[in-house]
Protein backbone atom coordinates (compact mmCIF):
# COMPACT_ATOMS: atom_id res chain seq x y z
CA UNK A 1 0.00 0.00 0.00
CA UNK A 2 1.18 3.38 -0.38
CA UNK A 3 2.28 5.43 2.14
CA UNK A 4 1.50 8.47 2.23
CA UNK A 5 2.97 9.87 5.15
CA UNK A 6 6.77 9.44 6.10
CA UNK A 7 7.38 10.08 9.88
CA UNK A 8 10.96 10.31 11.62
CA UNK A 9 11.93 11.26 15.23
CA UNK A 10 15.43 13.00 15.89
CA UNK A 11 17.13 15.08 18.28
CA UNK A 12 13.83 16.35 19.33
CA UNK A 13 12.28 16.75 16.28
CA UNK A 14 9.58 14.77 13.88
CA UNK A 15 10.06 15.17 10.47
CA UNK A 16 6.60 14.30 8.92
CA UNK A 17 6.98 14.49 4.70
CA UNK A 18 3.58 14.37 2.56
CA UNK A 19 4.38 11.80 -0.16
CA UNK A 20 2.41 11.83 -3.04
CA UNK A 21 4.37 13.42 -5.29
CA UNK A 22 2.88 12.03 -8.70
CA UNK A 23 0.30 14.13 -7.37
CA UNK A 24 2.17 17.19 -5.68
CA UNK A 25 1.31 15.69 -2.57
CA UNK A 26 -2.28 16.26 -2.74
CA UNK A 27 -4.62 15.47 -0.15
CA UNK A 28 -6.72 11.71 -0.34
CA UNK A 29 -8.32 10.15 2.74
CA UNK A 30 -5.47 8.12 3.12
CA UNK A 31 -2.69 10.56 3.32
CA UNK A 32 -5.44 13.09 5.39
CA UNK A 33 -5.69 9.85 8.00
CA UNK A 34 -1.63 9.20 7.49
CA UNK A 35 -1.18 13.08 8.37
CA UNK A 36 -3.44 12.63 11.80
CA UNK A 37 -2.06 10.29 12.80
CA UNK A 38 1.64 11.49 12.29
CA UNK A 39 0.92 14.31 14.22
CA UNK A 40 -0.93 12.92 17.02
CA UNK A 41 2.14 10.41 17.44
CA UNK A 42 4.75 13.51 17.55
CA UNK A 43 2.20 15.38 20.34
CA UNK A 44 2.31 12.42 22.42
CA UNK A 45 5.69 11.49 22.52
CA UNK A 46 7.60 13.15 25.23
CA UNK A 47 11.13 13.15 23.36
CA UNK A 48 9.67 15.18 20.26
CA UNK A 49 9.88 19.09 21.07
CA UNK A 50 9.35 20.49 17.51
CA UNK A 51 7.67 19.49 13.98
CA UNK A 52 8.50 19.99 10.38
CA UNK A 53 6.47 19.30 7.87
CA UNK A 54 7.76 19.06 4.00
CA UNK A 55 6.37 17.28 1.06
CA UNK A 56 8.17 14.87 -0.89
CA UNK A 57 9.31 15.62 -4.84
CA UNK A 58 8.73 19.10 -5.86
CA UNK A 59 5.34 20.33 -4.57
CA UNK A 60 4.57 21.16 -1.47
CA UNK A 61 0.90 20.18 -1.53
CA UNK A 62 -1.65 20.83 -3.92
CA UNK A 63 -4.58 20.69 -1.59
CA UNK A 64 -7.55 18.80 -2.77
CA UNK A 65 -6.64 15.58 -5.19
CA UNK A 66 -9.27 16.65 -7.57
CA UNK A 67 -9.13 13.01 -9.28
CA UNK A 68 -11.33 12.05 -5.95
CA UNK A 69 -14.04 14.80 -7.41
CA UNK A 70 -13.69 14.06 -11.33
CA UNK A 71 -17.76 12.90 -10.91
CA UNK A 72 -19.62 12.86 -14.10
CA UNK A 73 -23.14 14.29 -14.51
CA UNK A 74 -24.92 11.42 -14.19
CA UNK A 75 -23.53 11.09 -10.82
CA UNK A 76 -24.68 13.33 -7.56
CA UNK A 77 -22.63 15.85 -6.44
CA UNK A 78 -20.43 15.15 -3.39
CA UNK A 79 -20.67 16.75 -0.04
CA UNK A 80 -17.90 19.28 0.21
CA UNK A 81 -18.74 20.20 3.73
CA UNK A 82 -18.60 16.75 4.84
CA UNK A 83 -15.16 16.62 3.73
CA UNK A 84 -14.04 19.87 5.18
CA UNK A 85 -15.55 18.59 8.52
CA UNK A 86 -13.96 15.38 8.45
CA UNK A 87 -10.51 15.90 7.56
CA UNK A 88 -9.66 19.93 6.80
CA UNK A 89 -10.90 21.69 10.04
CA UNK A 90 -9.58 18.48 12.23
CA UNK A 91 -6.07 19.06 10.47
CA UNK A 92 -5.91 22.81 10.95
CA UNK A 93 -7.47 22.29 14.82
CA UNK A 94 -4.54 20.22 15.64
CA UNK A 95 -1.86 22.46 13.98
CA UNK A 96 -3.00 25.27 15.63
CA UNK A 97 -3.79 23.88 18.97
CA UNK A 98 -0.67 21.41 18.71
CA UNK A 99 1.59 22.54 22.28
CA UNK A 100 4.83 22.21 20.36
CA UNK A 101 5.97 24.52 17.58
CA UNK A 102 5.32 23.20 13.61
CA UNK A 103 7.45 24.19 11.49
CA UNK A 104 6.52 24.13 7.26
CA UNK A 105 9.08 23.79 4.88
CA UNK A 106 7.79 24.51 1.82
CA UNK A 107 9.77 22.94 -0.63
CA UNK A 108 7.72 23.28 -3.90
CA UNK A 109 3.99 24.79 -4.74
CA UNK A 110 1.30 25.41 -2.26
CA UNK A 111 -1.76 25.22 -3.34
CA UNK A 112 -5.88 25.49 -2.03
CA UNK A 113 -5.50 23.83 0.59
CA UNK A 114 -1.61 22.58 0.77
CA UNK A 115 -1.57 26.67 1.09
CA UNK A 116 -3.65 27.14 4.14
CA UNK A 117 -1.85 24.00 5.74
CA UNK A 118 1.48 25.65 5.78
CA UNK A 119 0.20 28.74 6.77
CA UNK A 120 -1.77 27.24 9.83
CA UNK A 121 1.81 26.27 10.83
CA UNK A 122 3.69 28.33 13.74
CA UNK A 123 7.25 29.86 11.18
CA UNK A 124 6.64 28.88 7.51
CA UNK A 125 9.90 28.40 5.37
CA UNK A 126 10.00 28.48 2.14
CA UNK A 127 12.43 27.30 -0.48
CA UNK A 128 12.91 30.01 -3.21
CA UNK A 129 11.27 28.46 -6.04
CA UNK A 130 8.14 27.72 -4.33
CA UNK A 131 5.23 29.39 -4.56
CA UNK A 132 1.89 29.48 -2.35
CA UNK A 133 -1.66 29.76 -4.79
CA UNK A 134 -4.93 30.83 -3.23
CA UNK A 135 -6.57 28.04 -6.18
CA UNK A 136 -9.72 27.05 -4.66
CA UNK A 137 -11.62 30.53 -6.98
CA UNK A 138 -10.34 28.57 -9.91
CA UNK A 139 -12.51 25.45 -9.72
CA UNK A 140 -15.41 27.68 -8.12
CA UNK A 141 -14.92 26.66 -4.42
CA UNK A 142 -14.10 28.99 -1.50
CA UNK A 143 -10.58 29.20 0.51
CA UNK A 144 -10.62 27.28 3.44
CA UNK A 145 -8.54 25.27 6.00
CA UNK A 146 -8.64 28.46 7.85
CA UNK A 147 -6.95 30.38 5.12
CA UNK A 148 -10.04 33.26 5.00
CA UNK A 149 -9.16 33.87 8.62
CA UNK A 150 -5.15 33.37 9.10
CA UNK A 151 -3.95 34.81 5.21
CA UNK A 152 -5.91 38.38 5.81
CA UNK A 153 -4.24 38.89 9.37
CA UNK A 154 -1.17 37.82 7.78
CA UNK A 155 -0.92 40.10 5.31
CA UNK A 156 -3.87 42.56 5.20
CA UNK A 157 -6.98 41.89 3.82
CA UNK A 158 -6.77 43.74 0.87
CA UNK A 159 -4.05 41.54 -0.51
CA UNK A 160 -5.55 38.71 1.01
CA UNK A 161 -9.05 39.64 -0.76
CA UNK A 162 -7.04 40.22 -4.29
CA UNK A 163 -5.41 36.74 -3.90
CA UNK A 164 -8.43 35.09 -3.18
CA UNK A 165 -10.44 36.59 -6.10
CA UNK A 166 -7.79 35.94 -8.87
CA UNK A 167 -5.77 32.54 -7.09
CA UNK A 168 -2.54 34.59 -8.27
CA UNK A 169 1.08 32.56 -7.91
CA UNK A 170 3.02 34.19 -4.78
CA UNK A 171 6.35 33.46 -5.23
CA UNK A 172 8.47 32.67 -1.86
CA UNK A 173 10.21 36.02 -1.71
CA UNK A 174 7.05 38.19 -2.37
CA UNK A 175 5.81 35.98 0.61
CA UNK A 176 8.77 37.15 2.65
CA UNK A 177 8.19 40.42 1.70
CA UNK A 178 4.82 40.73 2.83
CA UNK A 179 4.95 38.68 6.02
CA UNK A 180 2.99 36.00 4.86
CA UNK A 181 5.85 33.74 5.88
CA UNK A 182 8.84 34.01 7.79
CA UNK A 183 11.80 33.20 5.54
CA UNK A 184 12.69 32.14 1.91
CA UNK A 185 15.94 30.03 1.11
CA UNK A 186 17.77 28.90 -1.29
CA UNK A 187 16.18 25.42 -2.77
CA UNK A 188 19.32 23.24 -1.83
CA UNK A 189 19.26 24.10 2.40
CA UNK A 190 15.43 24.85 2.97
CA UNK A 191 15.46 21.12 4.20
CA UNK A 192 18.47 21.79 6.67
CA UNK A 193 17.72 25.12 7.69
CA UNK A 194 14.09 23.68 8.52
CA UNK A 195 15.48 20.71 11.25
CA UNK A 196 18.39 23.16 12.20
CA UNK A 197 15.24 25.48 13.38
CA UNK A 198 13.24 22.80 14.69
CA UNK A 199 16.70 21.85 16.78
CA UNK A 200 16.63 24.67 18.26
CA UNK A 201 13.15 24.89 19.26
CA UNK A 202 13.80 21.60 20.51
CA UNK A 203 16.06 23.09 23.22
CA UNK A 204 13.67 25.98 24.10
CA UNK A 205 11.06 25.47 27.07
CA UNK A 206 8.62 23.62 25.09
CA UNK A 207 5.37 24.24 27.50
CA UNK A 208 6.59 27.62 27.17
CA UNK A 209 6.37 28.00 24.10
CA UNK A 210 2.94 25.92 23.42
CA UNK A 211 1.41 28.75 25.96
CA UNK A 212 2.79 31.77 23.31
CA UNK A 213 0.67 29.40 20.62
CA UNK A 214 -2.10 29.55 23.07
CA UNK A 215 -2.24 33.14 23.20
CA UNK A 216 -1.20 34.16 20.04
CA UNK A 217 -4.26 31.82 18.34
CA UNK A 218 -6.42 34.02 20.59
CA UNK A 219 -5.19 37.21 20.29
CA UNK A 220 -7.30 38.11 16.92
CA UNK A 221 -10.39 37.48 18.23
CA UNK A 222 -9.81 38.83 22.16
CA UNK A 223 -10.82 41.96 23.84
CA UNK A 224 -7.99 43.52 25.07
CA UNK A 225 -9.45 42.85 28.50
CA UNK A 226 -10.17 38.76 27.37
CA UNK A 227 -6.36 38.74 26.82
CA UNK A 228 -5.17 40.50 29.59
CA UNK A 229 -6.81 37.56 31.48
CA UNK A 230 -5.22 34.83 28.93
CA UNK A 231 -2.05 36.07 29.91
CA UNK A 232 -1.91 36.03 33.20
CA UNK A 233 -3.58 32.75 32.88
CA UNK A 234 -0.96 31.17 31.24
CA UNK A 235 1.89 33.40 32.78
CA UNK A 236 0.32 31.47 35.97
CA UNK A 237 1.01 28.15 34.93
CA UNK A 238 4.59 29.07 32.68
CA UNK A 239 5.87 30.02 36.06
CA UNK A 240 4.98 26.46 37.87
CA UNK A 241 7.38 24.85 35.09
CA UNK A 242 10.47 23.09 35.65
CA UNK A 243 11.85 25.45 32.50
CA UNK A 244 11.31 28.83 34.26
CA UNK A 245 13.40 27.78 37.17
CA UNK A 246 16.51 26.88 35.03
CA UNK A 247 15.62 29.85 32.99
CA UNK A 248 16.20 32.43 35.97
CA UNK A 249 18.54 29.85 37.73
CA UNK A 250 20.47 29.91 34.61
CA UNK A 251 20.38 34.12 34.15
CA UNK A 252 21.82 34.25 37.34
CA UNK A 253 24.54 31.80 36.88
CA UNK A 254 25.52 34.07 33.58
CA UNK A 255 25.36 30.18 32.02
CA UNK A 256 23.33 28.84 28.73
CA UNK A 257 20.23 27.32 30.44
CA UNK A 258 18.94 23.45 29.64
CA UNK A 259 15.57 23.38 29.09
CA UNK A 260 13.35 20.18 29.54
CA UNK A 261 10.42 21.41 27.91
CA UNK A 262 8.21 21.19 30.84
O1 LIG B 1 -12.90 18.61 -2.10
C1 LIG B 1 -12.90 18.88 -0.92
O2 LIG B 1 -12.76 18.00 -0.03
C2 LIG B 1 -13.00 20.31 -0.50
C3 LIG B 1 -11.68 20.84 -0.13
C4 LIG B 1 -10.91 21.44 -1.02
C5 LIG B 1 -9.55 21.88 -0.70
C6 LIG B 1 -8.75 22.27 -1.89
O3 LIG B 1 -7.54 22.22 -1.78
S1 LIG B 1 -9.53 22.77 -3.32
C7 LIG B 1 -8.15 23.18 -4.38
C8 LIG B 1 -7.57 21.96 -5.02
N1 LIG B 1 -6.31 22.23 -5.66
C9 LIG B 1 -6.18 22.86 -6.81
O4 LIG B 1 -7.13 23.31 -7.40
C10 LIG B 1 -4.80 22.95 -7.39
C11 LIG B 1 -4.73 22.16 -8.71
N2 LIG B 1 -3.39 22.14 -9.23
C12 LIG B 1 -2.85 23.18 -9.86
O5 LIG B 1 -3.44 24.23 -10.03
C13 LIG B 1 -1.48 22.97 -10.41
O6 LIG B 1 -1.24 21.61 -10.55
C14 LIG B 1 -0.39 23.59 -9.52
C15 LIG B 1 -0.48 25.12 -9.59
C16 LIG B 1 -0.51 23.12 -8.09
C17 LIG B 1 1.01 23.15 -10.03
O7 LIG B 1 1.09 23.45 -11.39
P1 LIG B 1 2.30 22.81 -12.25
O8 LIG B 1 2.18 23.37 -13.62
O9 LIG B 1 3.56 23.02 -11.51
O10 LIG B 1 2.06 21.24 -12.23
P2 LIG B 1 0.92 20.43 -13.02
O11 LIG B 1 1.47 19.93 -14.31
O12 LIG B 1 -0.36 21.18 -13.06
O13 LIG B 1 0.70 19.20 -12.00
C18 LIG B 1 1.63 18.10 -11.96
C19 LIG B 1 0.82 16.84 -11.80
O14 LIG B 1 0.14 16.88 -10.54
C20 LIG B 1 -0.27 16.73 -12.85
O15 LIG B 1 -0.44 15.36 -13.12
P3 LIG B 1 0.06 14.72 -14.52
O16 LIG B 1 -0.53 15.50 -15.62
O17 LIG B 1 1.57 14.86 -14.46
O18 LIG B 1 -0.38 13.28 -14.46
C21 LIG B 1 -1.49 17.25 -12.15
O19 LIG B 1 -2.68 16.76 -12.68
C22 LIG B 1 -1.25 16.74 -10.74
N3 LIG B 1 -1.97 17.55 -9.75
C23 LIG B 1 -1.66 18.80 -9.37
N4 LIG B 1 -2.55 19.22 -8.48
C24 LIG B 1 -3.43 18.21 -8.31
C25 LIG B 1 -3.06 17.14 -9.13
N5 LIG B 1 -3.73 16.00 -9.19
C26 LIG B 1 -4.83 15.92 -8.42
N6 LIG B 1 -5.24 16.91 -7.61
C27 LIG B 1 -4.58 18.05 -7.53
N7 LIG B 1 -5.00 19.03 -6.67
Amino acid sequence: MEQTVLYSAEAGVALITLNRPQQLNSFNPEMHQALMASLKQAEADPAVRAIVLIGAGRGFCAGQDLNDRNISADQPMPDLGESIERFYNPLVKKITQLNKPVIAAVNGVAAGAGANLALACDIVIAAQSASFIQAFCKIGLVPDSGGTWILPRLIGPARAKALMLQGNKVSAEQAADWGMIWQCVADDVLASEAMALGQQLATQPTTGLGYIKQALLHSSTNTLEEQLDLERDLQRLAGRTEDYREGVAAFFAKRQPTFKGY
